[in-house]
């Protein structure tokens, strides 16, 4: 091959490469649903994780985060911190409703993104992507920031009822 093949080969993989990156540019801004602010509050010893972010709904109509999943965990479920007479518990929760031109937040002591068996290395200061499915078929993923297990909201452990969710600080 030649020099200038050459090239003209890396001139059109470049080419290919910036075509692809503005079509997957242009696909999440025609869904309308943005995540921003996300992040981890990471904990030691494979313990799961809670994930939080702010999730935007700029779309005419109702959508549903119905899932998530992230390379780096092996499991990943929606999850609600619930209070019931004074006790803190977690729920699952199939979907949550995002009203049109509305924003939901996950913060810890309430909705949150129950990311389970980490991979070996996950470690603050990283980020690590997520990718949450909604119910109209759209996928966001997001690079969340991992931070230390202080980096927290209000202490929501206070009287928790671990039960079933031994071991999750959430
Ligand atoms: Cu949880």
């Amino acid at each position: 091959m030649s020099v200038n093949a050459f090239s003209r080969r890396r001139l059109a993989q470049g080419l290919a490469a910036g075509a692809l990156s503005l079509g997957l540019l242009g696909s999440a801004f025609a869904a309308g649903i943005q995540v921003t602010d996300a992040w981890i509050r990471w904990l030691p010893a494979n313990l799961p994780a809670g994930g939080y972010a702010k999730v935007t709904n700029d779309t005419g109509k109702e959508v549903k985060l119905v899932g998530a999943s992230s390379p780096k965990y092996g499991m990943v479920m929606l999850h609600q911190t619930v209070n019931k007479n004074g006790m803190s518990n977690m729920v699952h929760v199939d979907a949550i409703p995002i009203a049109p031109h509305k924003s939901m937040a996950f913060t810890p002591g309430d909705y949150h993104i129950m990311l389970m068996q980490p991979k070996p290395g996950i470690e603050p200061g990283q980020k690590v992507p997520v990718t949450l499915k909604f119910s109209d078929g759209q996928s966001v993923t997001t690079e969340f920031e991992v931070r230390k297990p202080t980096a927290s909201g209000p202490d929501d452990m206070k009287g928790m009822d671990m039960g079933h969710m031994k071991g999750m600080q959430h």
